[in-house]
């Protein structure tokens, strides 16, 4: 009989080439949050895939990046630094349509000592398959990779084979977590989560990165939630944009929130959201907001 194995799975990459999507793809249920924006992930999340020999402890972190050096960045490199640290495998995603300088300056981050799968993402959106070949070649030289894998996160092409060619480098390993666990993050912070995908789908560029949600109130009963979150913004101006024409922003926000809650945790959701200026806010003390999301 064959033993029982268990890792962990950092997935990373530079901003935006489908991260989130490819862990909500591999666990089957919406845990990362996902916009057309860089930057839409800020903390680390882990997505638990649970089979009959074998569980997948996979890590969603924030895009590596270093052009913008705020507090908040520094803090969300951080976390890819640390989720690095402590796996049994790496998955580096980059977009099978081009290989940029960021994505490059991921690589000194790779671990020597672990296997680095590579998948090349959004192969869909290739105008010419025959691409693929020669980029592979080149891509080859980067690092001694375990295995490159084109995929493609959003129509779910080849994933099967990535969790494969994950599969075999997971050590013999007891279970981390129940088979019935998705994740470590609490509904709380999904649904915090939730309000802030939203904000960054609905209300494009308009929205400065300063923005955060916090959950003020999260109460459950008769298979029913009750869940006030605040939308801080920093000034006057962005809380008119966040509410819109006669709240119509706000509303559209909060009502596909509130269906993404109710899909997610099963039940009824009632969900208020109110939007509140903090002006002034000390960088750090804004960071570890965006970060807690709680
Ligand atoms: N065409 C295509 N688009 C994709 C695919 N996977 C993800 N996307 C799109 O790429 C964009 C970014 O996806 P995310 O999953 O949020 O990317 P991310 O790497 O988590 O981004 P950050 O959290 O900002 O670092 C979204 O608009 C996705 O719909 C894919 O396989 N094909
Ligand atoms: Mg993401």
């Amino acid at each position: 009989m064959s033993a029982f194995k268990c890792g962990l799975i950092a997935i990373v990459g530079r901003p935006n080439v489908g991260k989130s999507t490819l862990l909500n793809r591999l666990v089957g249920f919406k845990l990362s949050i996902i916009s057309s924006r860089p930057q839409t992930t800020r903390h680390k999340i882990l997505g638990v895939l649970s089979e009959d020999e074998r569980q997948f402890v996979f890590v969603d972190t924030p895009g590596y990046q270093q052009r913008h050096r705020s507090a908040l960045n520094r803090l969300m490199n951080k976390q890819i630094q640390s989720a690095l640290a402590e796996v049994d495998a790496v998955l580096w995603l980059i977009d099978a349509r081009r290989l940029t300088a960021e994505d490059r300056q991921l690589i000194p981050l790779l671990p020597a000592s672990r296997p680095v799968i590579l998948a090349m993402n959004k192969v869909d959106a290739l105008s010419d398959r025959n691409r693929l070949l020669p980029m592979i070649d080149s891509v080859r030289k980067l690092h001694p990779f375990a295995e490159i894998v084109p995929i493609s996160a959003e129509s779910g092409d080849n994933v099967e084979a990535l969790k494969n060619a994950v599969a075999a480098h997971l050590p013999d390993a007891p279970a981390m977590f129940d088979a019935d666990t998705v994740t470590d993050r609490s509904e709380r912070f999904l649904a915090a989560e939730y309000v802030r995908e939203k904000l960054f789908r609905r209300l494009g560029e308009e929205i400065p990165y300063g923005t955060a949600v916090q959950i003020e109130r999260f109460e459950q009963g008769d298979g029913q939630r009750r869940i006030a979150a605040v939308i801080w913004v920093d000034r006057p101006a962005h809380k008119r944009i966040v509410i819109g024409q006669g709240g119509e922003a706000l509303k559209a926000v909060a009502s596909a929130a509130r269906r993404d809650m109710e899909e997610s945790f099963g039940g009824k959701v009632f969900l208020e959201v109110w939007v509140k200026v903090k002006s002034g806010w000390a960088n750090d003390e804004r960071a570890a907001l965006s970060l807690s999301g709680e």
